[in-house]
């Protein structure tokens, strides 16, 4: 049951004239369209544009899962985004969208309107190189990381922050969907019949499944910094540079966020990587898949050099020496080695499954998940061992190219 009002394209220009924070930078009288696009699993996205001014975007969150409306979340997962969308702006402006407003009443938030940008997935389904875009991402995670954590904050100011951004059902959501039900029997599993021999080695085998626990209690247990939650490649946005228009790299949807294990954001985006990288090997376009790959150590190279960029700043350098900087950093890999393997897995088992893999043909499609889940077990079960990423992911290609 709604006990707030749903949003629809024509109610749109009252909502803004009723609200100063948005209504200031948008005239409602001079809006000339106003557009639906939310193409995600949860939530109704505006674009808003007007005559002689810049547009923005209206999100707001519905009491249900969008593509399963019998499923209800909690709309204040509205409020987590706007509360992470905040910090993260003050730490790393230039990766996230603007945050203009936040109604609590009617889940909605206003954020900048990105418009010239695309979804980096559906970039990547299109063979396009986006370069500079996974060093973005790996300079964000690490300005949050740092900003968020006991590194950059006093401890009793990173306690409240832990405690505001407490996100019991989004959390829950991961919990299930990706480090459980791809495990066990599930009515949200679903495979192609040439997958199912590959989804059972791949789910009974103990290795993986005593891998799978390990890292479903570092994302319950590890509360390290304020961390996006959901970072794969559809919760990206891209801008290549033209002219005098510089390339523009966001990362958007943050309604997962919590205090989290870092390697959970980097191991979202290595798992999608592989996700991208199995659809370009299986349609024969080895050289994307292999740049593709490459953007793992990219991100990875990016966020450890803007971490030790930033740690001579750390609020408490007592013990913190440049020992725990090592095992830190060492620990993140670990981990986003072992969530990158969970976090492909998944979408090709459970629940919410993606256009890489989905768009392709049956046929392919079988060996593309097949690849997928090869890799998944190699990152899960010996990457957290092994320190080389370049090295990591350049056995995740072998292993992708030897199944195709
Ligand atoms: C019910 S939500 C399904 C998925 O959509 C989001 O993008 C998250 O990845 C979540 O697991
Ligand atoms: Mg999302």
């Amino acid at each position: 049951m709604n006990d707030y009002e749903i949003l629809d394209a024509h109610a749109v220009p009252a909502y803004i004239a009723g609200r100063p924070a948005i209504a200031k930078r948008i005239d409602p009288d001079r809006i000339t369209a106003v557009r639906e696009v939310g193409d995600g699993n949860m939530n109704l996205v505006f674009v808003v544009e007007a005559d002689g001014q810049e547009g923005l975007v209206l999100k707001q969150s519905l009491p249900y899962v969008r593509i399963a409306p019998t499923w209800p979340v909690t709309p204040d997962r509205n409020g987590f985004e706007a509360n992470a969308l905040a910090a993260h702006g003050s730490m790393a402006p230039e990766y996230v969208p603007a945050l203009y407003d936040a109604d609590e009443d009617r889940h909605v938030i206003a954020v900048e309107d990105l418009s010239d940008h695309r979804v980096w997935r559906g970039a990547l389904i299109d063979g396009l190189r986006h370069e500079g875009a996974a060093a973005d991402l790996g300079r964000y995670v690490a300005r949050v990381a740092f900003g968020t954590s006991v590194f950059g904050l006093d401890p009793d100011d990173q306690k409240a922050a832990l405690a505001r951004a407490v996100n019991p059902e989004l959390c829950r959501i991961t919990e299930d969907l990706v480090f459980t039900e791809p495990y066990i029997r599930h009515e949200h599993n679903s495979v192609l019949p040439a997958n199912e021999a590959d989804v059972a080695a791949y789910a009974g085998d103990p290795e993986v499944r005593a891998a799978i626990g390990v890292a479903k209690l570092a994302f319950m247990t590890h509360a390290e910094a304020l961390i996006h939650g959901d970072l794969h490649t559809g919760s990206v946005l891209v801008r290549a540079a033209t002219g005098t228009t510089p390339r523009s790299t966001r990362a958007f949807d943050a309604e997962f966020a919590f205090y989290g294990p870092v390697g959970f954001d980097l191991g979202a985006l290595w798992g999608n990587f592989v996700l991208a990288a199995a659809r370009a090997t299986i349609l024969g376009a080895a050289d994307h898949a292999a740049w593709v790959l490459r953007q793992a150590t990219v991100a990875w190279d990016a966020f450890e050099a803007e971490f030790r960029t930033l740690w001579p700043g750390r609020v408490d350098p007592r013990v913190f020496g440049d020992a725990v900087l090592d095992r830190f950093l060492g620990t993140v890999r670990a981990d986003a080695a072992g969530f990158g393997g969970a976090k492909a897995a998944r979408r090709v088992i459970g629940f919410s499954k993606v256009a890489d893999i989905e768009t392709l043909p049956e046929a392919e499609r079988s060996v593309a998940v097949r690849g997928v889940l090869r890799s998944a077990r190699l990152l899960l079960v010996d990457g957290p061992r092994l320190t080389d990423v370049r090295r990591l992911f350049d056995e995740v290609g072998d292993v992708l190219a030897t199944t195709a």
